[in-house]
């Protein structure tokens, strides 16, 4: 994508909208004094994996997704079909209905690396993996 066109220069206002409070509505290629930098990702919300059908977003295993003990980790059935997630480590196994979501916040992962199956799709590699830091 050309840093030019006008679909990213609506995105970059929106995230400057919400990071400095304000945005001009004009590119701002000289700065401001303010130090560009790549936005953290948040560490004070949960992860959120978005189940479509049939797979699970931002958690493929080649990508090794880590978050914060803290953070807790959501999966939400954006999909039409059910699905669900087994967590083969913790002996845990949900559905998710199709608008729902399984919440792990309460029932926070250990630090560790964790398999994440549909057992309803994992044969057409609804798979993925997250670790969870110890800091
Ligand atoms: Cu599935």
């Amino acid at each position: 994508m050309r840093s030019s066109s006008p679909v990213w220069k609506m995105i970059m206002c929106s995230l400057l909208l919400v990071l400095a409070g304000g945005c001009s509505g004009e590119p701002d290629e000289a700065g401001e004094g303010l130090p560009r930098r790549t936005i953290p990702p948040p560490t004070d919300e949960p992860y959120v994996s978005v189940a479509i059908d049939n797979h699970f977003h931002d958690i493929h295993v080649e990508d090794d997704i880590s978050i914060a003990f803290e953070q807790g980790f959501i999966v939400k059935n954006q999909g039409s079909n059910l699905h669900n997630v087994t967590i083969p480590e913790i002996d845990l196994s949900k559905d998710i209905r199709p608008g729902q979501q399984v919440d792990l916040l309460g029932d926070r992962l250990e630090p560790g690396t964790y398999s994440i199956v549909c057992k309803y799709h994992a044969s057409e590699g609804m798979v993925g993996s997250i670790t969870v830091r110890s800091e």
